[in-house]
């Protein structure tokens, strides 16, 4: 898969080279793509924002280098074209799935006040949020997209985690213990140890079931948030 990110901060995305994306992009399953908006600018100070029509406070992003940016980023309109903002459907696992059965995403950022809201009409599929807060920019939320995106592709993550997600049937994750068995007068509880494998099982799944009920009952009652 490939990932273009559309910002105009492009230095913020070194983060994305580290870690498992960066596995993911060494091994060639992950095509990450980092383009700076300020390199398509028309305007000879290379200006990306300008002052709001109606009055406010802020700049916003004009058209043209957003434009520009998406044209080049994907001519031929294959990509699917993603804009990072508050205001769209917030993120969920099932999008994430079929968001990474995608060839091409194309992420873009918003800074200051957002971008002008032609570029989004005209260049944008769909708008994203990752959740109901208000950040400086859509950067933290594009890298968020493409870190859940690329754990999808294949062999990026071991075979039995995505395995494991998915029997866990949208309840939260049991927890977890390693060595050493005694830390701090805390055990790790017996159950573990024991190398009952059906009780084992049986533990993590009442584990996961109580950690949900008091956390998120909302996932209970299968309900989206
Ligand atoms: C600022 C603002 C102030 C008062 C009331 C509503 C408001 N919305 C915004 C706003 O959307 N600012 C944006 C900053 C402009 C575009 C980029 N920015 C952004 C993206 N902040 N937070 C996100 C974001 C994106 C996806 N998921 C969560 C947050």
């Amino acid at each position: 898969m490939k990932i273009t990110i559309l910002t105009l901060f492009p230095e913020m995305f070194s983060a994305l080279h580290a870690s498992i994306l960066g596995r993911a992009e060494r091994s060639g399953k992950l095509d990450l793509e980092v383009l700076d908006i300020r390199d398509y600018t028309e305007d000879k100070h290379k200006k990306c924002d300008d002052y709001p029509f109606g009055g406010g406070a802020g700049m916003v992003m004009t058209p043209q280098p957003v434009g520009s940016a998406v044209e080049a980023a994907d001519p031929a309109h294959r990509a699917r074209r993603i804009y990072l903002s508050p205001k769209g459907r917030t993120l969920t696992q099932q999008r994430v799935m079929e968001l990474a059965e995608e060839e091409h995403l194309v992420l873009l950022c918003g800074h200051y006040e957002g971008v002008d809201q032609r570029a989004i009409d005209l260049f944008i599929d769909e708008e994203i949020s990752i959740g109901d807060y208000v950040l400086t920019g859509g950067e933290l939320p594009a890298m968020v997209l493409a870190d859940c995106v690329a754990r999808y592709l294949d062999g990026v993550l071991s075979p039995g985690s995505l395995v494991q997600e998915s029997f866990s049937e949208g309840l939260l994750e049991y927890p977890h213990y390693t060595r050493p068995v005694e830390y701090r007068g805390m055990e790790v509880p017996e159950v573990l140890r024991s190398g009952n494998h059906a009780e084992i099982d049986r533990w993590r799944r009442e584990q996961s079931l109580r950690i949900t009920e008091r956390q998120r009952p909302d996932l209970l009652k299968g309900e989206k948030a």
